[in-house]
């Protein structure tokens, strides 16, 4: 709002140039969006407690018991917070910004109607698994067709280490797009099982999509680092730094012990919008590298479930998914979340450091 209302002034006044750069409406979203869910957070935890948004427990993991009635649908904060402050650095012009707050509510909004049922039942059974997959495959297929209907958006493959390869996939690069989305939505989803375990690692992914957006907007950059050029994506650096802060106000209240968890809501919407904005970046490729961490412990449940299915009962890991694994072995929570924080990193620090391999 303020760049659009405030930065066509600057011919007058120049101080209002400072409305233009992206730099600085990014720190400003950010700062907005971390300090707006430290205030408004403990009316929103009170709100979800009145509403009686507690969190049922399973029995299976016994350190989680005194969990039970922890508020959840925290994500309707991030939703809040995010939003008020694009609201007011982003540029309300931008077709990319509008086209992301469309994924992260529509996602958001499977992940919602999922915590309703489960929330009305009283248990941890919402919709069903294939009513939720449905859901998140129309809203990516809607996102998708947005994306390649703009002709500065390329359907090239980017490949890391490859620079000479770029297949192009043509309209299969919709279905591509929606399987990006959708299984990292449900890989964050598998993820937050712990106190801060998903949004730590989300936060890292934005700092680093923050980089390859602004890098892709830019047209000098992306011309030394051999990334595609796509004019207008400058501008969702605002949007992941909105992100970061939301993300970062919301680990707030999430760190460990947790007084809310983000829920579906949360989950499901930061999933899906991360992957989108792999998609955006023309990074498609390497965010099983950002977000790794989100990559292992989806794969550990698949290993389970397929070893547990062929053996006739046999387990891989002592439960899946594999922060499970290691509460079993007896590793503090605490312990373990700052471990695959600091992993998260890691990848992070991997994914841009080839960045200029190719
Ligand atoms: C949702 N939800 C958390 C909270 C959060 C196929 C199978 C692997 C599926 C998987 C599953 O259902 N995963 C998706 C995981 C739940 O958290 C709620 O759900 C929201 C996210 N969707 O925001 O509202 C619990 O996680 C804990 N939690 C925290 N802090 C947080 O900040 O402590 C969450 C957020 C909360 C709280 O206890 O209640 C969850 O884990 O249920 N299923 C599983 O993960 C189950 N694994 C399993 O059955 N493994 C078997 C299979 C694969 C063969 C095995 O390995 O033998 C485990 N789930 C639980 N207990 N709760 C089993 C043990």
């Amino acid at each position: 709002m303020f760049y659009n209302f405030l930065a066509p002034l600057a011919s007058e006044w120049t101080v209002f140039n400072v409305f233009r750069y992206i730099s600085f409406r990014s720190m400003a979203a950010l700062i907005t969006a971390l300090v707006l869910s430290i205030l408004v957070g403990p009316r929103c935890i009170a709100w979800l407690r009145r509403l009686r948004c507690g969190q049922y427990i399973h029995g299976d993991v016994k350190a989680h018991a005194a969990k039970a009635g922890t508020p959840t649908m925290g994500g309707l904060l991030i939703f809040f917070t995010m939003f008020v402050s694009l609201l007011l650095w982003g540029d309300l012009k931008s077709p990319y910004l509008w086209q992301t707050m469309l994924v992260f509510t529509g996602f958001g909004a499977v992940g919602l109607w999922d915590d309703m049922v489960k929330l009305r039942r009283r248990t941890n059974k919402g919709i069903s698994a294939w009513t939720k997959i449905g859901g998140q495959l129309l809203v990516a297929m809607a996102a998708m067709f947005l994306l390649v209907w703009n002709p500065s958006y390329s359907t090239q493959l980017t490949v890391p280490f490859f620079k000479d390869i770029n297949p192009d996939l043509g309209m299969l690069y919709v279905p591509f797009g929606m399987l990006v989305m959708v299984s990292a939505s449900n890989a964050v989803n598998l993820t937050d099982g712990l106190d801060g375990l998903a949004i730590g690692p989300s936060v890292v992914a934005a700092i680093v999509f923050s980089l390859f957006v602004y890098i892709t907007g830019n047209a000098r950059f992306s011309a030394y680092l051999l990334f595609p050029y796509i004019p207008g994506m400058g501008e969702m650096t605002v949007f992941c730094a909105a992100f970061v802060g939301a993300g970062l106000g919301f680990l707030w209240f999430n760190a460990y012990p947790a007084q809310v968890f983000m829920g579906d809501v949360g989950s499901l919407s930061i999933g899906g919008t991360l992957g989108y904005l792999a998609l955006l970046s023309k990074q498609e490729l390497i965010l099983a590298v950002v977000g790794g961490l989100f990559v292992a412990e989806t794969l550990s449940v698949i290993l389970q479930v397929g070893y547990f299915r062929w053996t006739g009962g046999k387990r891989i890991f002592r439960m899946a998914p594999l922060h499970h694994h290691f509460e079993l072995k007896g590793v503090p929570e605490s312990k373990i979340i700052i471990r695959f924080w600091i992993t998260s990193i890691l990848l992070a620090l991997v994914a841009l450091s080839v960045l200029k391999l190719r």
